[in-house]
């Protein structure tokens, strides 16, 4: 361990080790074995969406390589492994027809894993909808919901007597506001706040998967990966107005999301215009029942807290701004501020907030990206930092079961390309090189070293 990093406590015996990637980010074989083409694939072919003309079409070309990525698992120690599912290599049309030879490569991975003694956790939906689908709406037209449930009983129906831990969606309010509420990320709409829907309709379909999930599976321990952010005051904030500014944001970012699965009602959306609570026939009868059954572990992707003003221009249509911080913390190459203890205050936070509610969580996704290279001992900070500030929320009642470090391998990271390096192991996207940084020895020898 370098000598800033802190020591940590021992965690757990049964706290699970982990490390995580996904689909478009990592697979490459855009349109092999029968997968259909996905919103990702259609976005980064469109001239001036990605820096650098970046695509994912080969990326880290883990479907032809996983087998070399389980050993480096192997090697690491890791008790589990996050991955996600590509709806269209199962479904290339979002719905109907199966692809079988998507599901024998799930298949060949999850036997891999389980070989190696890692326990599989897929996650089913991180963003690559099928084309097909969303040439139908994608994600604001309610019956995407229904195929989402359709496929995750495929899935089931193929894994489940393998996989018991499953995580449903990847940080909807991303996919809402990047996708089609800014148009930065595929399917690259920009809606604004007509965007709302899509977090309704995610949510259904969450709730529809859980349900298809349960049926299939009956062991199934199903989560969700929200991405949570703990929503700060600037140090020279105005008072009421800023203070306001924070509350919406908290609801849009946060307990849009977090409400409904965990205390079954949307919270107050009047800051953005939509003081119905059925959202103008949106939110259906039986809806929120179907979002709110129990959930076995809430997923927390945390990467940095959120500063929020009063809007300097209330005609812009958003009751906030987002703001940078006073302090000068550390940052990562992608500049965002380096900020353990928000980590701590978002999960007592969530704790306060929904009380016996809160289902035990998962932290599924932390890390940064640095620089191009081996050696990362801000990287090792970084993890030390966060898992410092995790077994603080442990120390104050936060029932926290597992770890998964964001990521295992450079990858594709959306709009940046391959610009931002977030692996413990760094990738020669030229070769497919992988070379484990120092930041995979020193997880590897904190995992070692945290077994009973
Ligand atoms: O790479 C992403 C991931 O796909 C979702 N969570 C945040 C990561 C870093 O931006």
């Amino acid at each position: 361990m370098p000598a800033s990093s802190p020591e940590l406590p021992r965690f757990p015996a049964d706290f699970v080790w982990g490390a995580s990637t996904a689909a478009y980010q990592i697979e490459g074989a855009a349109d092999e074995d029968g997968k259909g083409p996905s919103i990702w694939d259609t976005f980064t072919h469109r001239a001036g969406t990605v820096r650098d003309g970046h695509t994912g079409d080969v990326a880290c070309d883990h479907y032809h390589r996983f087998d070399e990525d389980v050993a480096l698992m192997r090697r690491l120690g890791l008790d589990a492994y996050r991955f996600s599912v590509s709806w269209p290599r199962i479904l290339p049309s979002g719905a109907g027809k199966v692809e079988p030879r998507g599901l024998d490569f799930y298949e060949r991975l999850v036997d891999a894993l389980l070989d190696a003694g890692i326990e599989p956790t897929p996650t089913l939906f991180h963003w690559d909808l099928p084309q097909a689908l969303e040439d139908e709406g994608g994600w604001l037209n309610r019956e995407t919901a229904y195929r989402f449930g359709e496929y995750a009983a495929v899935v089931a129906d193929r894994l489940g007597d393998r996989v018991t831990r499953w995580i449903t969606l990847n940080e909807p309010f991303v996919h809402m506001s990047f996708g089609y509420g800014f148009g930065v990320h595929a399917p690259g709409r920009a809606l604004l706040l007509d965007a709302l829907p899509v977090a309704h309709h995610q949510l259904l379909g969450h709730g529809l998967a859980t349900a298809a999930l349960r049926a299939a599976v009956p062991d199934a321990q199903v989560l969700v990966a929200n991405n949570c952010t703990p929503v700060r005051l600037r140090q020279d904030a105005r008072g009421e107005a800023d203070t306001a500014a924070a509350d919406a944001y908290d609801i849009l970012h946060n307990r849009l999301f977090n409400d409904p699965l965990l205390h079954g009602r949307y919270p107050d959306l009047s800051a953005y215009g939509m003081p119905d609570p059925a959202w103008g026939g949106v939110v259906r009868d039986g809806d929120l029942t179907s979002i709110g059954a129990p959930l076995d572990g809430l997923g927390i992707n945390y990467y940095n807290p959120s500063w929020i003003t009063a809007p300097r221009d209330p005609a812009a249509g958003l009751p906030f701004d987002l703001a940078e911080p006073a302090e000068p913390y550390l940052r990562t190459s992608f500049d965002w501020p380096v900020v353990p203890d928000g980590l701590t205050e978002l999960l007592t936070g969530l704790k306060a907030r929904y009380g016996a509610d809160l289902p035990p969580v998962w932290i599924t996704e932390n890390g940064c990206s640095q620089p191009e290279g081996s050696h990362d001992p801000a990287r090792i900070d970084y993890l030390a930092g966060h898992l410092g500030a995790v077994a603080d929320a442990m120390a104050q009642g936060v029932d926290v079961r597992g770890y998964f470090t964001w990521s295992l391998l450079d990858n594709f990271e959306w709009a940046e390309g391959y610009h931002q390096r977030f692996g413990l192991v760094e990738v020669d996207f030229a070769t497919g090189a992988r070379t484990p940084r120092a930041s995979f020895d020193w997880y590897r020898d904190l995992i070692a070293a945290q077994r009973p």
